[in-house]
């Protein structure tokens, strides 16, 4: 019996990896860097989860002079530090939608006493953001459980994230449903042991999901009733 479900964040909830492509730009440009991440460079850069280890990478597979300096590991944090103000203020002024189907799930499982947990390799701050601008008033208190970015060793596709959200709630992980966009989300979430539906967003949509439960266009094209009875025999 399905007690919980547990959504990532970008590309799940809303579609906001554009949002974050952006965000790193004007992040390099207020820094005076000459970097900028095209679409098609930032739909590769995505296979590494994690805006400060996706920096990091970027210089080092661009053999970048900044792999040269005394602490880059400082210079990655400034720059992320200053991509997440960008970004969480673009969240804030309404640039991130809930994608179709989110709410009316969330709603649905709120109804029928479903829990509901987040595991997302993004900060904190980025996931406090988008449910106030989702969720305004009813926000305090919607997900039980949070967990994200830096709050565990390894981020996905490892399963640290999921085994952290199934501890907090002191369920198995055949009591839950997780929710994702990404391969990385769904190995991470399939090695924790649970169960996942897809919904590929547009920077993932050319992924391979073989493992997952479900994949779907968005939440909105199943009913919420079949999702939550975990009757995922969906017929695309
Ligand atoms: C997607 C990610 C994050 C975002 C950027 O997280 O991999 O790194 O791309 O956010 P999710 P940060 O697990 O929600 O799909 O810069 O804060 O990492
Ligand atoms: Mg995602």
């Amino acid at each position: 019996m399905l007690q919980a479900i547990i959504f990532d964040v970008d590309g799940t909830l809303a579609e906001t990896e554009e949002l974050h492509r952006i965000a790193f730009n004007t992040a390099f440009t207020d820094s005076g860097l000459p970097w900028h991440w095209s679409r098609e460079q930032y739909r590769k850069l995505l296979e590494v989860s994690g805006g400060k280890e996706r920096i990091r990478h970027f210089i080092e597979t661009e053999q970048l002079p900044e792999r040269e300096l005394d602490d880059v590991g400082e210079f990655i944090a400034g720059l992320h530090r200053q991509k997440t103000r960008v970004y969480t203020q673009a969240v804030i002024d309404g640039m991130a939608e809930l994608r179709p189907g989110v709410r009316a799930l969330i709603a649905a499982a709120q109804d029928v006493g479903v829990r509901l947990a987040i595991a997302t390799t993004t900060s904190l701050p980025n996931v406090e953001a988008l449910l106030q601008a989702a969720f305004r008033d009813s926000a305090e208190g919607l997900f039980e459980v949070i967990c994200a970015g830096d709050s565990v060793p390894a981020k996905k596709p490892a399963p640290d994230i999921y085994l952290d959200a199934l501890r907090q709630l002191d369920l198995p992980a055949d009591a839950c449903l997780a929710i994702e966009d990404s391969r990385n989300g769904l190995l991470s979430a399939q090695q924790a042991g649970i169960a996942t539906v897809v919904t590929p967003g547009i920077y993932t949509d050319d992924q391979d999901f073989s493992e997952a439960e479900l994949v779907l266009p968005d939440l909105g094209s199943m009913t919420v009733e079949e999702l939550l009875a975990g009757d995922l025999a969906y017929e695309s």
